[in-house]
């Protein structure tokens, strides 16, 4: 747990521990069953979803209004109490969860979608929205909800937003900080900063939503977001036929998944709207683990895959498309074998292959994740580099069980996973600071979508120039004066 692997890290001296009285106030703004003191019930909240990082919080909080939120947070910053704002708890950076005593402000109850625009898509919802929730809300609307990922039957809208998620369909519909026009967010001083705006189109002053999309819980609790949500391919209430088509490829080499993507690129073009891929180590695990009962539909093992999927408006056209790029690569060679999903089960049935990755890398017992942007080309390279290292430095075998690569290949991010039979010492120094070393030296980032959390607080520098990190510590010193925000995160805290 936390205190094992992150020995350097000292509890601070000026934040208090949570006292009676301190119970006694929450309990006077919120219903008893909303304040949890109870160890088994506080359990789920202080560990994290890969059982990796484990704080040791005595009380969690459950407001189900804003105003409610604005009181607590007034309070814990006048009282100096430390909080974490948590959603779903799916991070994956230990950003979510506490790392002493902090106070978990969980936004489980905040779940109400306060309206929806048919015309301009746009959605407003409190942040504890569970995203598949509020994608089938939207999906009942002939709308769906521009990021999708594999926890999103747990992870909360709020905690998307708080972690700027990336997910399966960036690649079509773009980032957060395009596609999330509004943000309200209450301020560790309790202002209720009120800017859900439902405009596309608003150049008045600093972008101020902007700096809590991707700041973790560091500058405030995210109570509101509105979005703007593009229309859904397969809603049976749009007049032009629906369409959605998703296809499966094996390849022999990593150079052919790349001359995949470049056709992809061509002959797909806008109806493209995702593009991953994944090594046969990831393929492996799946099928020996059959998570969610994801199985293989091509007949040979394969060295990687390639899940491509297309949103069109006109199953004519899209169907032409896709059969013409496929046979393109097949005559070429690029692909060794395909499937192509023939209806909505198929659909699923292929994207679980996907979607199952993380949860068949954590049956080993452990996992390591590093999830990182690298130009394209080089994508594959870190994964076979590891391999080799762990290989020559003698660990592969009882203590390091597999190394996987898999990842949103249209965005030029890897997800490097390294199973393990426990959380070591060892591994650990293996991998790091190599891994950072390897990134910054490429010209990538140490983290393409997951965040800093706890796991990267000490690594920003190797994608962030010094005058950026002094930047953003003042900006944080400017909102959170006191530091109670999820501290210990993000950024080495200043001196
Ligand atoms: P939490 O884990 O609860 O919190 C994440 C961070 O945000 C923490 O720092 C927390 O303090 C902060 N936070 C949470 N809520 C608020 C709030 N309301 N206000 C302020 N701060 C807040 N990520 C991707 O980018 N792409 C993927 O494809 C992807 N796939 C995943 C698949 C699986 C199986 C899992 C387990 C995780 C995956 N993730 C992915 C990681 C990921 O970041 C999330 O799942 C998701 O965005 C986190 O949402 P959450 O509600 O669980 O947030
Ligand atoms: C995904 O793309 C997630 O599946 C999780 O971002 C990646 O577990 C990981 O490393
Ligand atoms: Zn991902």
């Amino acid at each position: 747990y936390t205190s094992d692997k992150y020995p350097s890290i000292q509890r601070r001296t000026d934040l208090k521990k949570v006292s009676a009285e301190d119970v006694a106030f929450f309990r006077s703004v919120l219903p008893p069953t909303s304040v949890i003191t109870n160890e088994d019930d506080l359990f789920t909240y202080n560990v994290d979803w890969m059982r990796k990082y484990r704080g040791r919080s005595p009380v969690v909080l459950l407001p189900k209004t804003t105003d409610q939120v604005s009181k607590l947070l007034a309070y814990c910053n006048q009282q100096r109490l430390a909080v974490v704002p948590q959603g779903g708890n799916t991070g994956l950076v230990g950003g979510g969860v506490p790392v002493f005593d902090e106070i978990v402000i969980s936004t489980n109850l905040m779940n109400q979608v306060r309206s929806f625009d048919d015309v301009s898509g746009v959605v407003a919802c409190d942040a504890g929205c569970i995203l598949e929730v509020l994608d089938g809300y939207l999906g009942e609307r002939g709308f769906m909800m521009p990021l999708d990922l594999g926890a999103k039957g747990s992870c909360h809208v709020g905690g998307n937003v708080a972690a700027n998620a990336g997910g399966l369909r960036f690649l079509r519909y773009g980032s957060l900080h395009g596609t999330v026009l509004g943000v309200e967010a209450v301020l560790p001083d309790g202002t209720i900063l009120d800017n859900m705006s439902t405009l596309r189109k608003d150049n008045t002053g600093y972008d101020l939503k902007q700096l809590f999309i991707g700041s973790e819980g560091t500058l405030g609790l995210v109570t509101g977001v509105t979005v703007s949500t593009p229309r859904r391919p397969n809603a049976s209430s749009i007049a032009i036929q629906p369409s959605v088509n998703v296809a499966m490829v094996g390849v022999e080499s990593f150079e052919k998944v790349q001359a995949t993507f470049r056709n992809a690129k061509g002959m797909l073009s806008e109806v493209l709207s995702a593009f991953e891929f994944w090594d046969s180590h990831a393929a492996g695990l799946v099928r020996a683990h059959a998570v969610n009962k994801a199985q293989d539909p091509l007949s040979a093992p394969y060295p990687f895959y390639v899940l491509m999927e297309t949103h069109g408006s006109n199953k004519e056209h899209d169907d032409a498309k896709l059969n013409a790029f496929l046979e393109h690569l097949m005559e070429n060679e690029v692909v060794a074998d395909g499937v192509v999903a023939q209806d909505e089960a198929q659909i699923k049935s292929l994207w679980s292959m996907r979607e199952s990755i993380p949860e068949a890398c954590s049956k080993a017992g452990a996992v390591y994740k590093y999830d990182v942007s690298i130009p394209v080309p080089k994508l594959y390279e870190l994964v076979e580099d590891m391999r080799s290292r762990l290989e020559s430095m003698g660990l592969m075998g009882d203590l390091v069980k597999d190394v996987i690569g898999y990842g949103h290949m249209g965005d030029g991010n890897l997800h490097l996973n390294i199973t393990a039979s426990t959380y070591d010492k060892r591994v650990t120094d293996a991998i790091e600071p190599y891994v950072y070393e390897w990134v910054a030296s490429h010209n990538g980032s140490i983290s393409a979508e997951h965040g800093l959390g706890l796991m990267k607080a000490h690594h920003i520098g190797y994608s962030k120039s010094a005058a950026m990190v002094n930047l953003m510590q003042q900006i944080k010193q400017l909102v959170d004066p006191n530091g109670i925000m999820n501290p210990y995160k993000y950024f080495p805290e200043r001196a």
